[in-house]
This record gives structure tokens, C-alpha cells and sequence, in this order.
């Protein structure tokens, strides 16, 4: 295990809603069991970077570490150009102004919110669209709001599962426009066998330390188009091409050597990540099996998906609880479970304002359906088991905990 193990917990009895920390009792865990705690790779291998990054006295602006990880992530990913960024945000919005993508962009509701932000920034206008059966942007629905203002599409490889790919670049080819992957989850998923990174014009991993590939905070730019990587070298770089030299506008939106430090030790024990990911993921599909009103979304092998995501949808009606009763219950327990994208992009300030009589029945769903546990190759597998006895016994106890609920 690439990992140190998390902290250990005392056994308790469940049997009424008493035992329930909610109810007064002691929680099941002290500490919090977090949705994705971040990976600590292999440190000694990760300090003798750092001491050399100290004998150099080179600590960013395309440094060695940095062309090194872009140089492996080309290997890995099997795509020719990789420019790293500060964050995915940067690097999307680099993207935006290499390309000179103006007007309206298509993207779902159903993401984090940091695309619409940086949309609404730039002075473009992002148009809410629907998602599919498989919680990623419907390609039907992209087309029936896609107008003459249509700049591009962002579309996310949501929980890193990879969206429907073909038939968003087959509607982008047809209007003209460039179609960009948000892959901040996606990291070393495929699709038809090959890894996401080479679709579309360019694709953006988050490096964020919350991700199944990380280096602490950074972002990854994936494209088969020479010239636009060439673009975005320099305009991550203020438009830099030489010490006094400006080409074009930029900002500063470089990786530090230290970023790009953790970034290779993370890389090395990203196969080990995967794998124990993998595991967490499937006792959780075992632990939770047959359990009425909670469905954990289980990727399709082909796609070898990270696995770092464990996402279910409760349906409060079958389960006896709502989702957000749920999570509060697990909450109180140390089980700091997560629901996502909750209200949704086209419902949160300040683009909700813009969008006052936009309905998308099908993402609103989600929003209040879907609960994230804590997941990913850093997770320990006696506290997902313990993660799901707690979570049938809530399941069990769901009438009771209603009376309880309303006793006050
Ligand atoms: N597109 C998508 C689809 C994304 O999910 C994201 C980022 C982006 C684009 C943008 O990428 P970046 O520009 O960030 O590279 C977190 C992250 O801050 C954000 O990067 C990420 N998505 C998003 C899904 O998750 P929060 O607000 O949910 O994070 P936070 O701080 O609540 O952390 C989640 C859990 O992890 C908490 O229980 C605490 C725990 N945690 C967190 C950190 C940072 C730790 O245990 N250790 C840590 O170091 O946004």
C-alpha cells in the first residue's frame, strides 16, 4: 500500500437510534473519515526531490521536475503534448483564451461549479444543459440548446467515468466549434482502450489533492494540437518566450518544482493507488449489496475507470431516510459523506440569477440523490467495512429513526 493506514476505532454496538451519535452517543470514528483523503506517496522518494530542488535553487518556471512529469504524463497517457498548470481551473481558462472561444458554452449543470465561474469571468455565457442516464452532459440536450452564439462545449468526464464522447464531437464537428473535456476526475480512465487525454481539442485533469492523481494542488493540459500547446506554454507564462520577450497575453498560471515534486511521487504509485482504490471500491459493492433505496454507481470494466470515487444515489422513498438525513447521520458518526453537485451550476448564486424558469428535471434529481463516501486508494478497507454496518443499520433502523427524528 502506497499509504499509511488511517487511524484506528473502537467497536460500537448499534441497536436503536440511541446508539446513534446524532442521538447523543459517541461517534463511531473520533476522527473524520474524509470523501477522497489524499495520497501521501512514498516520502523518501519524494524528499530526495525536494533536496535536490534545494541544490539547484530552481523552484519554478518550467523546471526540470515540471518537463520531467510532463514528459512521463505524455508516456502514460500516450498523447503527445501535456502542460501542466497551477490548477484545472487555470488550465481551462487557458484554454478558453488560447482557442478565443467567445459567446455562449454548453456544459452540464451536473459538474463542480469552478467551470461556470471561470465562463461568467471571462465575460462568456454558460448554458445549463441536461445530463444523461450516465450523470454526464446529454449529447440531445446539447444539441437542442446549441444556437449561432455557440462558442464550444465543455463536457465532463464525471466521476471519471468517460461521457459520450463520439456523439459530442460528432455535434461539435457539425456546428464548427471546438469540444473540451473536463477530466479533472478521470485520470487514467480509456475509452474504446485508449486514455482519455487525446479527445476532443484538449482535455483538463485536476491535480487537486482531493484526486486519484495529484500534486497537491496543479493542473494538466492534454492535447493532440502542437500549435495550441505551444500557446499555452506561453500564455501560462505571461506570453513569455525569452527572459524580456512577450508574444502574446499570459498569465501566471506555472507549477512549482515542489508541486511537480509530489506530482512524480504520486505518478510512481498511481498503479498501486488504482489498485487499492479498486479494492475499496468493490467491498463497498460487496458491504452494500441488496440494500433497498442505495445504489452505488459502478463503473463498466472496459473503461478502467481510477475507482476513486465512491458514488451512490439513495431514494429516500425505498431507503426510509433522505439522502440529507443520511449524510447528516454519517456525519455525526466521523463519516464525513459528501453530496455533489448540490444545487446543481444553473441553481447556484450567482448563475442561478440568470437562469430564473431554467428546469433540468434529471440533474435536479442527482442534486438530491447523490451522496459520495469516503473512497479512493487511500481509504482502509476495516473502515469501509465499518462504513457499511453502519449504514445498513441506519437503513434498518429508518422507521425508528423517523419517530425519533420527530420526538425531537
Ligand atoms: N472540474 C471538476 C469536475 C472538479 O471536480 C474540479 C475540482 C475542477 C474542475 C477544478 O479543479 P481544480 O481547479 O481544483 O484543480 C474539492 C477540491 O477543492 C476541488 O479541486 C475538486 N474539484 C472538488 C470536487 O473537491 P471541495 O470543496 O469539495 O473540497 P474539500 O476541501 O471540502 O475537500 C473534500 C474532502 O477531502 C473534505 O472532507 C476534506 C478532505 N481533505 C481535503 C484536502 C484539501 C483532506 O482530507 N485533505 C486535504 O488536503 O472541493
Amino acid at each position: 500500500m502506497p499509504d499509511s493506514p488511517a487511524p484506528a476505532y473502537t467497536y460500537k454496538p448499534l441497536a436503536g437510534p440511541e446508539d446513534l451519535a446524532l442521538f447523543g452517543a459517541p461517534p463511531v470514528f473520533d476522527t473524520p473519515r474524509h470523501v477522497n483523503r489524499p495520497m501521501a506517496p512514498d516520502r523518501a522518494a519524494f524528499d530526495a526531490m525536494i533536496d535536490d530542488i534545494w541544490d539547484r535553487r530552481w523552484f519554478t518556471n518550467d523546471g526540470p521536475l515540471v518537463q520531467e512529469l510532463e514528459h512521463r504524463l505524455s508516456e502514460f497517457l500516450d498523447v503527445p503534448d501535456c502542460v501542466l498548470t497551477s490548477n484545472a481551473t487555470a488550465g481551462l481558462d487557458l484554454v478558453m483564451h488560447c482557442l478565443d472561444i467567445r459567446g455562449e458554452v454548453l456544459l452540464p449543470s451536473y459538474t463542480f461549479i469552478s467551470t461556470a465561474h471561470l465562463l461568467a469571468l471571462r465575460g462568456l455565457t454558460p448554458v445549463f444543459c441536461e445530463v444523461g442516464a450516465d450523470m454526464a452532459l446529454d449529447p440531445a440536450d446539447a444539441a437542442a440548446r446549441l444556437t449561432g452564439r455557440t462558442g464550444a462545449v465543455v463536457a465532463t468526464h464525471v466521476w471519471g467515468s468517460p461521457c459520450d464522447i463520439d456523439a459530442l464531437q460528432a455535434l461539435c464537428d457539425t456546428a464548427g466549434i471546438p469540444l473540451l473535456f473536463d477530466a479533472a476526475h478521470a485520470f487514467g480512465a480509456r475509452h474504446n482502450g485508449h486514455p482519455l487525454g487525446r479527445f476532443g481539442r484538449a482535455e483538463v485533469f485536476s491535480l487537486h489533492a482531493t484526486k486519484a492523481f495529484h500534486a497537491c494542488e496543479g493542473g494538466l493540459i492534454t492535447t493532440c494540437d502542437a500549435a495550441l500547446a505551444d500557446q499555452l506554454r506561453l500564455a501560462r507564462n505571461f506570453g513569455f518566450s525569452g527572459s524580456d520577450r512577450v508574444e502574446c497575453l499570459g498569465v501566471n498560471a506555472k507549477m512549482s518544482e515542489l508541486h511537480a515534486a509530489m506530482g512524480l511521487a504520486n505518478l510512481d504509485a498511481f498503479p498501486a493507488t488504482r489498485q487499492a482504490a479498486r479494492a475499496v471500491h468493490a467491498a463497498y459493492r460487496d458491504g452494500l449489496a441488496g440494500l433497498a433505496g442505495l445504489r452505488l454507481k459502478c463503473p463498466p470494466e472496459a473503461e478502467d475507470n481510477n475507482h476513486h470515487y465512491v458514488v451512490t444515489e439513495v431514494d429516500a422513498r425505498a431507503f426510509g431516510l433522505t439522502r440529507d438525513r443520511l449524510v447528516a447521520l454519517l456525519t455525526a458518526e466521523g463519516i464525513w459523506a459528501r453530496r455533489y453537485f448540490y444545487p446543481g451550476g444553473h441553481r447556484s448564486p450567482p448563475h442561478a440569477a440568470a437562469n430564473p424558469e431554467l428546469s433540468l428535471p434529471r440533474t435536479e434529481a442527482l442534486c438530491d440523490r447523490v451522496m459520495l463516501l469516503p473512497g479512493g486508494g487511500a481509504a482502509d478497507l476495516a473502515d469501509v467495512a465499518e462504513i457499511c454496518r453502519v449504514i445498513r443499520f441506519i437503513a434498518g433502523a429508518a422507521g425508528a429513526i423517523r419517530e425519533a427524528d420527530k420526538t425531537g
